[in-house]
């Protein structure tokens, strides 16, 4: 009887670590989901990184004719640049990528000068109020 009740002590221990490691593993691939993203490397010229749910940078300045590449950084969660606001009946006129997966890349040239606010249609609340700014030669 007391072999019973050990062996049973040992298999409920046993479940108490599977447990508490399948949490643990749970709770690093929600943190991977909701934006962490392994690579801290800086975005090149006219290049803005999407990761951690945001724009990197934020606003950018080029001369007209030239290009901005966005690129997804973040794993698994989707992102789109596209031009305007949220609220805008015009969104994504100016410009518009499709959802880009990790890794993906939106390239626009710019040939007008002007301040051009862009958002991400999948995040419209987080990743929105972005700027290209388009200096005239
Ligand atoms: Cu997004």
């Amino acid at each position: 009887m007391t072999n019973v009740i050990n062996r049973i002590k040992t298999i409920r221990k046993r479940t108490a670590v599977t447990s508490a490691v399948t949490s643990a593993v749970v709770l690093a691939v929600s943190a991977l989901m909701v934006g962490g993203c392994p690579s801290t490397e800086p975005p090149g010229t006219n290049e803005v990184f999407m990761r951690s749910i945001a724009f990197d940078p934020p606003e950018i300045t080029i001369n007209v004719g030239e290009s901005v590449t966005w690129t997804n950084m973040d794993i698994i969660v989707p992102h789109t640049a596209t031009s305007g606001n949220p609220e805008d009946a015009d969104f994504g006129s100016v410009f518009q990528s499709a959802r880009l997966g990790i890794n993906d890349s939106f390239t626009h040239t710019f040939d007008e000068p002007g301040e051009f606010i862009y958002f991400c249609e999948v995040h419209p609340v987080m990743m929105r109020d972005a700027k290209v700014i388009v200096q005239a030669p």
